[in-house]
């Protein structure tokens, strides 16, 4: 492939050999489909020696093009910096849709065999194209592609050495769970049966996030659109008494009753109906008025989680032709929980645990072979809660001690899910881990940046007018967060320290 065959971000990518094939092509005994994990490898000519495995997103299902590009913008795409770069569609096609879960051995591909499988061919090309296997081994990817990175910190620590997971949902099946609670109970208080987002209007929810921001702006020190103390807004901001209550009709300046003893458990976290947790919490941020939010809260319950619950995650499946949308709104959430946790003499496996690591709170390969990690995740994704991610290094912390020198949580207020919201979204993650991993250069910051007008990455819509385009803050290692230093431009990470 010449240099600017391939271009992201309107960068032209530098010449690199590309190797497209399959493995372990096969035929279902169970939907009598035919299977097989696709993938590409690409190889730079000047190799930096390092391997990069990119997860993808979704339900897989698509060999995305292997630049391994994160964390909003151009700054760290790994093909163009000389990395190897491994993509796969982790064991079945798009057309298949979430139908390939009805295949117990495409769940498990799904879940993590497929990164099994595919490492030491990769690295094997690898050998066989330079000469040498890979100095360093490095997994990234955002979403799901964070789970296929967080999975592989537990299941595969001997075969990498650096963890790139960006909002990763290592509880997938139970977030999935989760986010068809929230439809049933946007559903509750729809105006519009056929419309999800009739229960909480674009309106509606700006009216929310400003009053978030009207509470916690300030509480980092600077007025500047951005809830950094998110443990601090959490405490003093009240669904009940800090938006007004409509005394008479919705009209997008208030909340119904109704309206909030729907929506806040939402936030507080789903529940099953003895009130045990679903999976997280999920905190009150500026993000919740942008764009972005309304496909995930209110389109994917019903387009999404709905096939990914009841074709891929629980024992027994639902049938292929099954109605996914109304299943999701009319099927009990306990039912759901229990089914993602269930085997039979087919699917041998649950759910929970082919998609998540064995157990979150053990690192132990990782850390003594001098591994590390590093997770990103917008304070505003309303999928995978970063919540979940806090949790994931507490577990770290109550087992081990400081989990610092091994691995790290950095927090990204304003963002949503993997990218844009109104936040500064993008930085260069992948370059922090291996500074990490190679020098010992711990990150005490990650210098974060608008993507105003002009940004060669793409212009994020959503930033608010008053920002300036090149705005930048440092992103803190949990449970640190960016507070003003009290003098010096609001535009400038320079004018904000991690405490
Ligand atoms: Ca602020």
């Amino acid at each position: 492939m010449a240099a600017g065959t391939l271009t992201v971000a309107g960068q032209a990518v530098p010449e690199h050999c590309l190797v497209s094939g399959k493995m372990h092509e096969r035929t279902s005994s169970v939907d009598g489909q035919a299977y097989a994990i696709g993938f590409e490898i690409r190889l730079p000519r000047n190799w930096n020696g390092r391997f990069l495995h990119q997860g993808n997103g979704g339900i897989d299902g698509n060999v995305v093009a292997a630049t391994g590009a994160f964390g909003g913008g151009p700054l760290t795409h790994a093909l163009a910096q000389g990395f190897a770069v491994l993509s796969s569609d982790a064991g079945h096609t798009a057309a298949q849709g979430p139908a390939f879960g009805i295949d117990p051995q495409a769940r498990l591909d799904y879940g993590y065999q497929a990164v099994g499988k595919l490492t030491p061919m990769a690295k094997g090309v690898i050998q066989a194209t330079y000469g040498k296997g890979p100095d360093r081994s490095y997994f990234g990817g955002c979403s799901n592609g964070g789970r296929h990175a967080l999975v592989a910190a537990s299941r595969y620590a001997a075969d990498y050495d650096g963890i790139l997971a960006g909002a990763p949902g290592y509880n997938l099946p139970k977030a999935a769970v989760a986010n068809i609670f929230g439809a049933q109970r946007y559903a509750s208080v729809a105006s519009n049966s056929a419309d999800l987002s009739s229960a909480f209007t674009a309106a509606e929810r700006a009216t929310v996030a400003a009053a978030v921001l009207a509470k916690c702006d300030a509480l980092d020190g600077a007025t500047d659109g951005l809830v950094q103390d998110v443990e601090a807004c959490q405490r003093s901001f009240n669904l009940q008494t800090d938006v007004p209550t409509c005394s008479g009709a919705r009209d997008g300046s208030c909340l119904s009753a109704a309206q909030k003893t729907a929506i806040a458990p939402i936030f507080s976290g789903a529940v099953t109906s003895s009130g045990a947790a679903v999976y997280a919490s999920f905190p009150y941020d500026a993000g919740l008025g942008a764009g972005g939010i309304a496909f995930w809260e209110f389109t994917a319950p019903l387009a999404l989680d709905s096939g990914a619950v009841g074709l891929i995650f629980k024992v027994p499946p639902e049938a292929a032709s099954f109605n996914g949308p109304q299943w999701a709104l009319t099927t009990s959430i306990d039912s759901m929980v229990a089914q993602i946790n269930a085997t039979n003499t087919v699917y041998t496996e649950s759910a929970m645990s082919f998609m998540t690591p064995p157990d979150p709170s053990d690192l132990s390969t990782l850390k003594n072979r001098g591994g590390k990690l590093l997770i990103y995740h917008g304070v505003s994704d309303p999928i995978f809660s970063v919540n979940d991610s806090a949790a994931y290094i507490d577990r770290l912390r109550e087992r081990g001690g400081d989990p610092s020198d091994y691995a790290r949580l950095f927090r990204v207020p304003g963002m949503g899910h993997c990218a844009g919201g109104p936040a500064t979204d993008q930085f260069d993650a992948l370059s922090a881990l291996v500074a990490w991993v190679e020098q010992g250069t711990a990150p005490q910051r990650l210098t974060a940046a608008a993507r105003g007008a002009g940004n060669a990455g793409g212009v994020n819509a959503e930033l608010p007018a008053g920002w300036s385009a090149t705005r930048t803050r440092p992103l803190c290692p949990y449970p640190k967060v960016a507070r003003y230093a009290g003098s010096g431009s609001l535009e400038d990470a320079a004018s904000f320290n991690c405490q």
